[in-house]
């Protein structure tokens, strides 16, 4: 029984698959053999060379994004994953199974929008052994969790297990080019828990990764850093839903451990600014252990919308956390949501304030709120009849996206174009703000070099490529994001 493992994820910057690398362990250990296809290292001749002449029983593909989420550069990756399936399916007789984080947020309806013939939703470690033996042997599918199949006409979904174990077994890191990652094309990362305690009202992870937080054992994870940083990667970035949703006492211990392997990576984190969930202590671990930048979860800087985003936090422990991770001396990164059900003028200026207040390294500025099922969101655009029960919510559908076009992004713009440090992605991409800020970071800013920018920064896009080079642009601005089309000119090598 031929397996071949496909990460499709070219969306930059790029980060190393994760999950499929984690999935992929399991799979091993079970001595299934399989073959692996990434797309960001091979020519679009080479994949469709490689489908055409592999005879693969099993193809898995990773999804790790559905879109963007992100309103004023919306990319939908699914039509993609589609023509990549249809492809697969005119050289093969194969099954081709669906799974990662993208896929879990819609399971069923991606399956029925790409045609796949199986999928996973949520943590596949079990699941994904588990089907390939039902294949080769023609087992039952109806026993194995987190399943989602197609049976007599219909798409169903088996029990859904949280999938967390307790019991995790040590990782390997040597299955994808994580080296080549860290080094070429963006960063790596590693988990160290699993599950989400919260239930923000614009996000189902919850539903799929589990309430409950399991931690792992943590000389797994030392083990895991040291190879990583054997293979090259000297920074990464600690990919759990929240790193201070453990309990502070596994939090220290890891970062005891940490010190005392004395590894030698740094690393980033997302962190819930919940006054009761961090320590000053702890934050001076963290610094101690690697960690030089977290992303501090802002949300919004309106306590009456944090609220309704039912976010467990207020804007003051924003400042407070903010604080204390300047005096870890640890990087500090805001991220901002706008857009919420009620934002206003007034909403809007107290984030802005709040951001002038605190001073963090950066504030990111992401506004225009992707609807996801089974959320507060979700019900709030039904009730005010903003979308139906019936929509598809496969295809990007965000809350009142002409409004947030039109009224809430030029109002936080015009707010927060002054404030040092804050982040405004949009399809124009502000340069001299980047440019400066990745500049600043180095500590070296050249003579001349401001107006340079300025000079650049009032160009147009065609004038700015002709004189900086598109390779440029793109390590540069990261969040000048692209995704190659894989179909594109591709399909003609089959
Ligand atoms: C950490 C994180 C990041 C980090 C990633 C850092 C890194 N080095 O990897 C950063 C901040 C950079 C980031 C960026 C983005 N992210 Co993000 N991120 C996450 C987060 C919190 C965890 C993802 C993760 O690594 N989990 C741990 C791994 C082990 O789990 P996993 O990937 O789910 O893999 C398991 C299963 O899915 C399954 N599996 C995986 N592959 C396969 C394949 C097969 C065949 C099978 C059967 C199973 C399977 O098995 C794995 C092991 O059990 C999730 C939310 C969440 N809690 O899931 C969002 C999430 C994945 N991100 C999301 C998004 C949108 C993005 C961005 C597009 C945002 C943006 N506009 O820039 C970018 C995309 C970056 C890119 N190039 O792809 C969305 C994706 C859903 C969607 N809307 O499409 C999520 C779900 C958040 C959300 N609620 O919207 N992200």
């Amino acid at each position: 029984m031929r397996v071949l493992m496909i990460n499709p994820n070219r969306f930059r910057w790029h980060v190393a698959p994760l999950g499929l690398e984690y999935v992929c362990g399991s799979l091993l250990r079970e001595n299934i053999p399989f073959d692996l296809l990434d797309f960001n290292f091979e020519s679009g001749k080479n994949v469709f060379k490689k489908l055409k002449t592999g005879q693969y029983d099993i193809v898995g593909i990773t999804v790790r994004n559905i879109d963007t989420s992100f309103l004023a550069k919306v990319e939908f990756f699914l039509p993609e994953i589609k023509t990549l399936i249809e492809k697969v399916k005119l050289t093969h007789t194969c099954n081709v199974v669906l799974g990662g984080a993208g896929f879990s947020v819609l399971p069923e309806e991606i399956l029925k929008y790409t045609g796949a013939d199986f999928g996973v939703a949520g943590y596949a470690e079990e699941a994904l052994p588990q089907l390939v033996r039902a294949i080769r042997e023609g087992g039952d599918f109806s026993t194995i969790e987190n399943l989602v199949w197609r049976q007599n006409g219909s798409i169903t979904t088996n029990h859904r297990g949280t999938g967390q174990y307790e019991h995790m077994p040590p990782r390997s890191r040597t299955i994808v080019r994580n080296r080549s990652y860290f080094n070429v094309l963006g960063v790596s990362g590693i988990e160290t828990l699993r599950g989400c305690t919260m239930r923000c009202g614009f996000c189902n992870i919850p539903d799929i990764v589990g309430p409950k937080v399991v931690t792992r054992h943590i000389p797994h994870i030392i083990e895991e850093l040291r190879e990583l940083k054997s293979l090259g990667c000297h920074h990464l970035f600690f990919c759990d839903s929240e790193f201070n949703i453990a309990p502070p006492s596994f939090s220290m211990n890891l970062c005891e451990e940490i010190i005392r392997a004395d590894i030698g990576v740094t690393w980033s984190a997302n962190l819930i600014p919940v006054r009761k969930m961090i320590s000053k202590d702890v934050l001076k671990l963290m610094k101690q252990a690697g960690c030089n930048e977290v992303l501090i979860s802002a949300d919004n800087g309106s306590d009456s919308i944090l609220a309704s985003m039912n976010k467990p936090h207020k804007a003051e422990e924003i400042a407070l956390y903010t604080d204390y991770v300047r005096e870890a001396g640890i990087k500090s990164i805001h991220t901002y949501l706008f857009g919420w059900p009620g934002e206003s003028e007034k909403t809007l200026d107290e984030s802005a304030d709040l951001i002038k207040r605190t001073q963090p390294d950066q504030a990111v500025i992401y506004a225009g709120i992707r609807i996801f099922p089974n959320t507060r969101l979700e019900e709030i655009a039904i009730q005010e009849g903003e979308i139906t029960a019936q929509t598809d919510l496969v295809q990007p559908v965000y809350y009142r996206p002409n409004w947030v076009l039109k009224d809430v992004i030029p109002y936080i713009f015009d707010k927060t174009s002054n404030i040092p440090g804050c982040i405004q992605p949009t399809k124009h991409i502000d340069f001299l703000n980047l440019f400066r800020q990745n500049a600043c970071l180095m500590g070296k800013i050249p003579p001349g070099f401001v107006e340079f920018v300025d000079y650049l920064n009032d160009l147009s896009f065609k004038d700015k490529t002709k004189i900086l080079g598109h390779t440029a642009l793109d390590y540069l601005f990261p969040s000048r994001c692209r995704y190659i089309p894989i179909s594109e000119g591709d399909a003609s090598s089959i």
